[in-house]
């Protein structure tokens, strides 16, 4: 069965500027911002501004659009939060794991022997997030990212 995109998740708010949040990034295609709960410090979401629930239902050309972004992210998580590997998370569907219905890839930072925080865990300090973004927003104002 089909479930139809939800207008009002999260997400949707977010990106209509109804919720605030730690922005890092946003161009046409996608918003990037850090999680609020979490799995390593530096955790950033990655979301298209197409309406989409999951990797299920999202137009090919968007999830192209997207994919290359979640890249850039990535270089720059790596870079301004001085990580040693990056890993990527998108869960479709309560089964599995998706807790917010507005497409979304997780970027994490990761450093060798530190275990990630619990998936929708412990809620950060905004300081701290803020703290993280601005790291991340200082390497992708660099070149190279
Ligand atoms: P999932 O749908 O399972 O991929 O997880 C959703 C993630 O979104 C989870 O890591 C917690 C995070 N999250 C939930 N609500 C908010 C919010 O209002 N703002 C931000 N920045 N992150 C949120």
């Amino acid at each position: 069965m089909t479930v139809a995109y939800d207008p009002n998740n999260i997400f949707a708010k977010i990106l209509r500027g109804e919720i605030p949040c730690e922005k890092v990034f946003e161009d046409e295609a996608v918003i990037a911002f850090m999680d609020v709960m979490p799995r390593a410090d530096g955790h950033v979401l990655v979301l298209p501004k197409v309406t989409a629930r999951g990797l299920l239902d999202i137009p090919p050309e968007a999830l192209s659009a997207l994919i290359l972004r979640v890249q850039k992210i990535a270089r720059a998580v790596k870079k301004g939060m001085g990580a040693e590997g990056i890993t990527l998370h998108q869960f479709n569907e309560p089964a599995g794991g998706q807790s917010v219905f507005h497409i979304h890839f997780h970027v994490i930072p990761r450093w060798e022997g530190v275990a990630l925080r619990p998936h929708s865990g412990a809620m950060a300090e905004r300081a701290a997030l803020k703290a993280h973004a601005d790291k991340i927003r200082a390497a992708l104002a660099e070149a190279q990212v």
